[in-house]
């Protein structure tokens, strides 16, 4: 079985990028170790305060944040990261030349029932012609993305992640590597497995509810199947279900507070998603475009998701186009 770095280097990955995936895995190695040591440690539960998105925030949230922050910044090839626990980016080296965004600890509603979570990552290249530190740089689409990808801290730790060349998972061994476990996901085109939150289906748009509507009438319906149903409320544990055996994904705009398009952000949860969703042949739309192709104007601005196996997203997008 292959090192993580090793594979990277033998498909002619850059080598100031592997260096910085080594070190986000070390921040990872980390919390996947807080993870395991649980109530052992005093780490589970909640903290006094609320991040910059209003949500009161885990003691896991600051403690992820807090590891791969400090990891991140101590390595000069990191111009600046933004994270979902940060209200603004933080700034690294100046002549550092990547941006990293990440979501600590993704679905962390399920720490305290012992159900997994994950971090997600996205790399981007600082603009050469950048001198000022900005939150501007970041604001890039995410075809710009040089890498992204999850580490799904569940019954094993798994890495899923993308160069651009293909979407490969690799798993944390007791020696502390991770080692290739599957090469070149690709996921199946059909589907019969859906999942999204039922309780706000009457604050979705229109297309998104006759959709739903008629999967739930199964073979008696137009869709002419039976499909089960999961949520699990942890994406990172969403889209391993979908990368690894089919399915479809959403949480779609809705009508609750209608200044959010969606609940889930762009810059640190759609596009890292999006990029591994298209690299194993499957698609990541806001269901009226690709995320991918979304220009980001905010560093924590929301975005609509609807990501899985291309037939089954294809059929969700044809009830949009009909309105
Ligand atoms: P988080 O980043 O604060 O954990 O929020 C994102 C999570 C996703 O992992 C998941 O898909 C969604 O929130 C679940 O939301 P809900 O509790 O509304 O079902
Ligand atoms: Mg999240």
């Amino acid at each position: 079985m292959q090192l993580l770095s090793n594979y990277l280097k033998h498909h002619n990955t850059d080598l100031e990028l592997v260096e910085l995936i080594d070190t986000l895995m070390i921040a990872c190695k980390e919390i996947a170790l807080q993870l395991r040591e649980g109530a052992l440690a005093g780490v589970l539960g909640t903290t006094e305060d609320t991040n910059v998105q209003g949500e009161t925030q885990k003691k896991l949230d600051v403690i992820s944040n807090d590891v791969l922050k400090k990891v991140l910044l101590d390595n000069p090839l990191v111009r600046g990261i933004a994270s979902e626990e940060e209200d603004d980016p933080v700034f690294g080296n100046p002549d550092g030349r990547f941006l990293v965004t990440f979501d600590p600890l993704d679905g962390s509603s399920n720490i305290d029932i012992n159900v997994s979570v994950g971090t997600i990552f996205s790399i981007l290249e600082a603009p050469k012609d950048a001198t000022e530190d900005s939150v501007d740089m970041f604001l890039q689409s995410g075809r710009k993305q040089l890498a992204a990808g999850y580490v799904l801290y569940g019954p094993s730790a798994v890495l899923v992640m993308s160069t651009g060349q293909g979407v490969n998972m690799f798993t944390l061994a007791h020696t502390g590597d991770f080692l290739l476990t599957r090469e070149q996901v690709q996921i199946p085109v059909q589907t019969g497995e859906f999942a999204i939150n039922m309780s706000n289906h009457r604050f979705w748009e229109e297309p998104m509810r006759n959709y739903i509507d008629d999967l739930l009438k199964g073979s008696d319906g137009p869709r002419g199947k039976n499909y089960n149903m999961r949520w699990i409320a942890s994406m990172v544990a969403e889209v391993h279900r979908v990368l690894t055996r089919g399915g479809l994904f959403t949480y779609p705009w809705d009508s609750r507070d209608p200044s959010k398009p969606g609940k889930l952000r762009l810059m640190y949860e759609g596009n890292p998603m999006s990029l591994l969703i298209e690299q194993a042949g499957g698609i990541s739309s806001t269901c009226y475009g690709d995320i991918l192709d979304v220009e980001p104007d905010h560093i924590h601005q929301r975005v609509s998701v609807a990501l899985g196996s291309k037939e089954e997203v294809e059929a969700l997008l044809g009830y949009h186009c009909e309105c």
